[in-house]
């Protein structure tokens, strides 16, 4: 059952959309679909997840037994990276978003999916947002790069950017993968957090899987109603890190007047990864 939770700060809300998650009123049945999601993806993910990502859900112990308590996580991923888990009632808006993260908050939706939405939903809950994002924040690197993300978001606000920093959003840190001395890895949360595009996204012969660059990247639309048609794949956190956090304005520039992509097209300068 969703959880609606009426904020303990009732004026906060207006200025971060920040809630309290909540936890005690979770009912049975919302910690017995987090365990079922837990355990799914847990089968699915060693040798598709990257090293990264599965040594931070190993730290954070976020536990199999049921949907977790931010203020516990919070004071793990605090210790290790900085960072800490806001809870918010769903989407919040853009501004909001990036000044969250730009702060270290990384803001989670505190309600869960309805058994009989365990496969599909377009928008964030708790699963997505604790299981698929929080992990990487143990990383630093990783923990940098979206703290950067968060101030280039607010940054391309101002510029009129918007599109821009949401289809690098996208890309990278929902639907990226990673190159690996052991073969592709995935890194994306929207990835991680699904079944079935957990296989999808490395086994599958339809989408292409072309090597990331942010201009490229910033030109593509994306898709929110199905598997995405193409995935970018960088070669390391620390390179992604190099490529997206210096001045994206002579990016944008850079793409004045060039068109949109679309995720189905593959260019002549792609270079495309082999699985
Ligand atoms: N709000 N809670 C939440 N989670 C998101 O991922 C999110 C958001 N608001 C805006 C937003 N994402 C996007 O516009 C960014 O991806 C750019
Ligand atoms: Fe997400």
């Amino acid at each position: 059952m969703a959880v609606l939770t009426t904020p303990t700060r009732p004026w906060d809300r207006y200025k971060d959309h920040v809630i309290d998650q909540g936890w005690g009123d979770y009912s049975e049945e919302d910690h017995a679909t987090w365990r079922t999601l837990f355990e799914r993806q847990s089968n699915i993910l060693p040798g598709r997840a990257c090293e990264e990502f599965l040594e931070g859900l190993e730290r954070l112990g976020v536990a199999a037994e049921g949907i977790p308590e931010f203020a516990r996580l919070s004071d793990i991923l605090e210790q290790a990276t900085g960072w800490r888990i806001v809870a918010v009632p769903g989407l919040v808006p853009d501004d909001v978003f990036f000044r969250h993260l730009a702060n270290r908050r990384f803001p989670a939706t505190n309600w869960i999916r309805r058994p009989e939405q365990m496969d599909y939903l377009q928008e964030p809950d708790v699963f997505h947002d604790v299981f698929g994002h929080v992990p990487l924040l143990v990383n630093s690197i990783f923990a940098d790069y979206l703290w950067a993300y968060g101030r280039n978001g607010l940054e391309a606000m101002r510029r009129g950017a918007l599109k821009r920093v949401a289809r690098l959003y996208w890309y990278t840190v929902e639907f990226g993968l990673i190159r690996t001395a052991e073969g592709l890895r995935i890194y994306g949360s929207g990835i991680v957090s699904s079944r079935s595009e957990s296989v999808y996204c490395l086994e599958g012969d339809k989408p292409n899987r072309v090597a990331f660059e942010p201009g490229r990247v910033m030109r593509t639309n994306y898709r929110i109603d199905d598997f995405q048609e193409i995935y970018f794949v960088i070669d390391s956190f620390e390179r992604l890190f190099e490529q997206t956090t210096g001045d994206l304005a002579t990016v944008y520039e850079r793409l004045t007047g060039t068109r949109d992509l679309a995720p189905g097209d593959v260019l002549a300068e792609d270079r495309l990864v082999e699985l």
